[in-house]
C-alpha cells in the first residue's frame, strides 16, 4: 500500500489544491487507483466523520473535506472504464429525501457506469414520487437507492411502497446502499439488493440482472 499521509492531510484540512496535486503524484508514482480510492480517499472521509462525532471539526470544515474528495475522484475516473462495453442496462439513481451525502452515490454511479451501465443521476433530496415519476419515464432496469442518515433510511421502504402504488415494482430491481445500511435492513424492507461498496455494487448489478 503507498503513503498516503499528504493525501490524507491535505483532504482533512480540505486543501483542493494539494490534495488533488498529491492525487496525481500518487498515480504517477504507479499507486493502484482502486488503492488510492479506498485507502486514500475513504479511509480518509472516515476519520472525518469520527472527527465530527467527537466534535473536534464542525458541518463547514466536513463540506470542505467532501468537496476536496470529490475533485480527487476525478482524477480516478478514467481507470474504472472497463473499455469497450456496450450498455448492460439503465439505473437510476439518487440520494433520498431529506438526505444530502452524494460521495457514495457518486461513486456508484461513477463505478457503474465504467460497467458499461448508463446512469440517469437524480442527484439528493430525492423524494419517492420523484423516483416514480422518472421510473415510468424511462423505465430503468435497476433503481438504487444511498442514504448516509438513519433519520432518512425510511425514505426507502417509502420509495419501494410508491412504485408498488404506481403498479411498477416488480419491474425494476431496487438496490441500496450507504454507511448506515445493512443487508440485513435490505431484506426487511424487501430491496432486491444492497451493496456495502461501488464495486460490489457493480457486482451485484450484473447478479440481479442475469449478467456477466
Ligand atoms: C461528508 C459528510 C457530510 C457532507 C456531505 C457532502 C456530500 N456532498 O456528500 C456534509 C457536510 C454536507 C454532511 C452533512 C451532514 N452530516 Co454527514 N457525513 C459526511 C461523512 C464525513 C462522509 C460521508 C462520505 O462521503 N463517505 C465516503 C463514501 C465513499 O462512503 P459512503 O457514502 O458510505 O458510500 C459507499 C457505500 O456506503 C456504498 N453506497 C453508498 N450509496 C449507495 C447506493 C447504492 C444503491 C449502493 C448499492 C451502494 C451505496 O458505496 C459507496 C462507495 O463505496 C460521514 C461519515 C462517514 N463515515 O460516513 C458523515 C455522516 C454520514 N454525517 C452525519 C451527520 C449527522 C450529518 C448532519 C446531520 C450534520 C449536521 N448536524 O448538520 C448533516 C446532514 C445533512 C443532510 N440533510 O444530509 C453522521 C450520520 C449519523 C447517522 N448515522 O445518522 C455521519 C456518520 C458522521 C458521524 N460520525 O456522526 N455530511
Amino acid at each position: 500500500m503507498s503513503d498516503f499521509g499528504t493525501l490524507s492531510e491535505a483532504i482533512t484540512k480540505g486543501n483542493i489544491q494539494a490534495a488533488v496535486a498529491e492525487t496525481q503524484n500518487l498515480i504517477n508514482a504507479g499507486s493502484g487507483a482502486q488503492d488510492i480510492l479506498e485507502n486514500g480517499l475513504i479511509a480518509t472521509m472516515n476519520e472525518v466523520g469520527d472527527r465530527f462525532a467527537k466534535g473536534l471539526i464542525f458541518v463547514p470544515q466536513m463540506l470542505r473535506s467532501a468537496k476536496t474528495m470529490q475533485e480527487c475522484t476525478k482524477l480516478l475516473q478514467p481507470f474504472f472504464q472497463e473499455g469497450d462495453v456496450t450498455s448492460k442496462g439503465k439505473v437510476l439513481i439518487g440520494t433520498v429525501k431529506g438526505d444530502l451525502h452524494d460521495i457514495g452515490k457518486n461513486l456508484v454511479s461513477m463505478m457503474m457506469e465504467g460497467a458499461g451501465f448508463t446512469i440517469i443521476d437524480l442527484g439528493v433530496d430525492v423524494a419517492p414520487e420523484q423516483f416514480v415519476q422518472k421510473a415510468k419515464e424511462i423505465e430503468p432496469d435497476i433503481l438504487g437507492m444511498s442514504a448516509l442518515l438513519s433519520t432518512t433510511m425510511p425514505a426507502m421502504p417509502q420509495t419501494i411502497e410508491a412504485l408498488k402504488t404506481a403498479g411498477i415494482r416488480d419491474k425494476i430491481k431496487v438496490m441500496i446502499g450507504g454507511a448506515p445500511v445493512t443487508d440485513k435492513y435490505a431484506q426487511q424492507i424487501e430491496a432486491d439488493g444492497y451493496a456495502s461498496d461501488a464495486g460490489s455494487a457493480v457486482i451485484k448489478a450484473k447478479k440481479l440482472l442475469d449478467i456477466s
